[in-house]
């Protein structure tokens, strides 16, 4: 693919995806809920040219009186997407998947953020862009599905907490 159609096929992406959200829910204005679950401040971060991963932060709030888990994450904007923890191991961060998911207790808020838990869009199909958005759906053992809208922060947007 030379560079003229592979722009023009990333704008014709975009239109469509952008076309395809306005139908969603945005994880930062409107809480919405499926059981007792709320996905609130859904946001990513803008990505260099050809970034092979990007993190997906937000906040799983369960109202409820029992236990769900969030199982599983897909997305058209990226090949896969992976649930993640950080953790400090000799001084070095890394990271790895939570192959049985995040618990989310009932009552519970878990936060999904830079230095701790986070999603992973791994192989990015299009550029992630600051003030664009990217779109997941979890799946939760016991709430279902949920469509969600990342809103794009800028390049190296840290939220709450410093990742380097
Ligand atoms: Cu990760």
């Amino acid at each position: 693919m030379n560079i003229t159609n592979a722009f023009s096929f990333r704008k014709t992406s975009l239109l469509v995806a952008l076309a395809a959200m306005s139908a969603l829910t945005t994880g930062a204005a409107q809480p919405a809920k499926t059981g007792g679950i709320a996905i609130e401040q859904a946001w990513t971060r803008a990505t260099p040219p050809n970034a092979p991963v990007a993190g997906g932060f937000l906040t799983i709030r369960n109202s409820g009186d029992r236990a769900d888990r969030l199982v599983s994450v897909t997305s058209p904007d990226a090949n896969s997407v992976e649930i993640h923890q950080m953790t400090m191991d000799g001084g070095v961060m890394r990271m790895r998947k939570l192959a049985d998911g995040l618990p989310i207790d009932a009552g519970s808020v878990v936060m999904l953020k830079p230095g701790g838990y986070h999603l992973m869009f791994i192989g990015p199909t299009r550029p992630i862009v600051e003030g664009g958005t990217v779109t997941a759906t979890l799946r939760f053992e016991k709430a279902g599905t949920r469509e969600v809208r990342f809103d794009v922060r800028a390049l190296g947007s840290s939220g709450a907490k410093p990742q380097r």
